[in-house]
């Protein structure tokens, strides 16, 4: 059976809204397309090993740490200070909802890490790139993706 216009316009719509997880070189397209290639100094490849240690290419990840506060999305964004939520009091310096870094449009998840790699610890906030990503060679992450 054909799909009614209004039938593809409603998937269309339901799948804008919908989480995703990411293919490693799709991501790789996005992040370019936005400007992270080297932003703040930090190539492609440290910005994707960092979503992966983080949250697996997740955009529906969500985190409860011990203070309570909680990281949200492919990049788990800290809702303490990035976002808003129900849960806390946030300075909410990205001016966003939390539950906005849930949904497959990642491009204000990747505003927001823009104005958080701007504080003076750069990407050195996200425990799992300290760990697994700085000052590793990270070609691999870029492999075959044509970026
Ligand atoms: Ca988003």
């Amino acid at each position: 059976m054909p799909l009614l216009p209004q039938t593809f316009l409603l998937t269309c719509l339901v799948a804008a809204i919908q989480a995703k997880i990411y293919g490693r070189c799709e991501l790789a397209h996005v992040l370019k397309n936005n400007g992270m290639d080297r932003f703040e100094g930090f190539s492609l490849a440290n910005w994707i090993c960092m979503a992966f240690y983080e949250t697996g290419f997740d955009t529906e990840a969500v985190d409860r740490h011990k203070d309570g506060t909680k990281d949200y999305g492919i990049f788990h964004i800290n809702n303490g200070w990035w976002c808003k939520d129900e849960d806390t009091m946030s300075e909410n310096f990205c001016a966003m909802l939390c539950s906005d870094l849930l949904n497959s449009n990642i491009e204000d998840d990747i505003s927001c890490v823009k104005r958080i790699v701007r504080d003076p610890q750069g990407m050195g906030t996200w425990d799992e790139w300290k760990k697994h990503c700085e000052n590793q060679d990270l070609g691999e992450w870029v492999k075959g993706c044509r970026v």
